[in-house]
C-alpha cells in the first residue's frame, strides 16, 4: 500500500501553517457538509464538489492583497471561503434561501461578492477567462496595481476563446493570472484522451506569455509560484499562466459515479498527497503543534460549518415578489 512520504521541513512560521490548515480544513468540511445537505434534499440542481484541490486556492489567496479579483467555474465554493465570504451566506445559496448571497435565486454555481471582489460562479465552460482579462482590462486603465486571477480547469483550456484573451491579455500588457486548475479530468474524459500537449500552460508560450506547473496539492508550493506571478503582474508585465497540477477526489458533480477512473488511483492520491494532510504532518512531525491543538481546530471548524448548515435549513425560502426583483426589465 501506498505511504505518506515524510515531509522536508520549510521555512514557514507555525501561524502560517495553523492558518493554512484551517483554511483548507474549513473548505473540506463545508464541502463535506453541502454534500450531506444535496443528498438530503435540501440542495436543488448541481453542486461540484472542491474536495482535493484546496491546497490551489488557500495557496493562492495567501499571496493576494485587498483589490485583486477573483473569478472561476461552477466549482466554486471553495474559492468563496478562502477570499472570506461568509459560510453561512454561502451555504443558504446552495439550499436557494433568501439569507444566501443572491437571495437563494443563484444557487452553487451563481454567487458574487463585491465587497470580497468574488465575480462567480460560471456554469459556462470558460466563459470566466476573457470575462477575467475584461476586469484586469479596467485595473490597468485606472492605472493602480491590482491583480485578477481567473481559474480555469484543464478541460476549458480546450476552449477557443482562452486563446483569444491570451492574445489580447499579452498585447495589452493586463494584469492577469490565469489559474489553470488540471486535476486531469473534464467530466469523464481524462486530459490523455483530450490532448496531446504536454502542458497547458506550455501553450501561453506561442502568446508570449510567461507560465509554469506547479505542485498543486502542496500550498506553500502554490503561494511561491502566486508570489513570483502576481509580482510579474503588480510590475506592469503583463499576464501569468500557472498551471496547478491538483486532483479531485469525489466526481465530476454530485450525480456522477466517476466510473472512468479506478479507486485506487483516487486512493493512491489521497494516501500520498493530500493537501490537508501533508501540513498536518509538518505541524506534528516537526514539533509545532500537538494532536490535541488539531483536533481543537478541527471542532471549531465543525462548529463553523454547522452553524452555517442549520442557518441553511432555517433562512426562510425567497418570497415569491423577489420574481421581480435583481433584474433588468
Ligand atoms: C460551453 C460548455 N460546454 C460544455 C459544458 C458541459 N461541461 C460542464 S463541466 C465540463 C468539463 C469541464 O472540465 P474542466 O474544465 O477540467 O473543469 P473541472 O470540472 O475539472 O473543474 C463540461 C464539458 C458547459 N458547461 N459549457
Ligand atoms: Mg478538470
Amino acid at each position: 500500500m501506498a505511504t505518506r512520504k515524510a515531509p522536508e521541513r520549510p521555512n514557514v512560521s507555525k501561524e502560517e501553517l495553523l492558518k493554512y490548515y484551517r483554511e483548507m480544513l474549513l473548505i473540506r468540511r463545508f464541502e463535506e457538509k453541502a454534500g450531506q445537505l444535496y443528498g438530503m434534499g435540501l440542495i436543488g440542481g448541481f453542486c461540484h464538489l472542491y474536495i482535493g484541490q484546496e491546497a490551489v486556492v488557500v495557496g493562492l489567496e495567501a499571496a493576494t492583497k485587498d483589490g485583486d479579483k477573483r473569478l472561476t467555474s461552477y466549482r466554486d465554493h471553495g474559492h468563496m471561503l478562502a477570499c472570506g465570504m461568509d459560510p453561512k451566506g454561502v451555504m443558504a445559496e446552495l439550499t436557494g434561501r433568501i439569507g444566501g448571497y443572491s437571495k437563494g435565486k443563484g444557487g452553487s454555481m451563481h454567487m458574487f461578492s463585491r465587497e470580497k471582489h468574488f465575480y462567480g460562479g460560471h456554469g459556462i465552460v470558460g466563459a470566466q477567462v476573457p470575462l477575467g482579462a475584461g476586469l484586469a482590462f479596467s485595473d490597468w486603465y485606472k492605472g493602480n496595481d491590482n491583480v485578477t486571477f481567473t481559474y480555469f480547469g484543464d478541460g476549458a483550456a480546450n476552449q477557443g476563446q482562452v486563446y483569444e484573451t491570451y492574445n489580447m491579455a499579452e498585447l495589452w500588457g493586463l494584469p492577469v493570472i490565469f489559474v489553470i486548475e488540471n486535476n486531469q479530468y473534464a467530466m469523464g474524459t481524462s486530459m490523455k484522451r483530450a490532448t496531446k500537449s504536454a502542458t497547458l500552460y506550455g501553450r501561453g508560450l506561442a502568446y508570449g506569455i510567461p507560465g509554469e506547473q506547479v505542485d498543486g496539492m502542496d500550498v506553500l508550493a502554490v503561494k511561491a509560484a502566486a508570489e513570483k506571478a502576481i509580482a510579474h503582474c503588480r510590475a506592469g508585465k503583463g499576464p501569468y499562466i500557472l498551471e496547478m497540477m491538483t486532483y479531485r477526489y469525489r466526481g465530476h458533480s454530485m450525480s456522477d459515479p466517476a466510473k472512468y477512473r479506478t479507486r485506487e488511483e483516487v486512493e493512491k492520491i489521497k494516501t500520498e498527497k493530500d493537501c490537508i494532510e501533508h501540513i498536518r504532518d509538518l505541524l506534528t512531525q516537526g514539533g509545532l503543534a500537538s494532536d490535541e491543538d488539531l483536533k481543537a481546530i478541527d471542532r471549531e471548524i465543525k462548529a463553523i460549518v454547522n452553524e452555517a448548515a442549520e442557518f441553511s435549513k432555517e433562512s426562510p425560502e425567497p418570497a415569491l415578489s423577489e420574481l421581480w426583483t435583481d433584474i433588468y426589465a
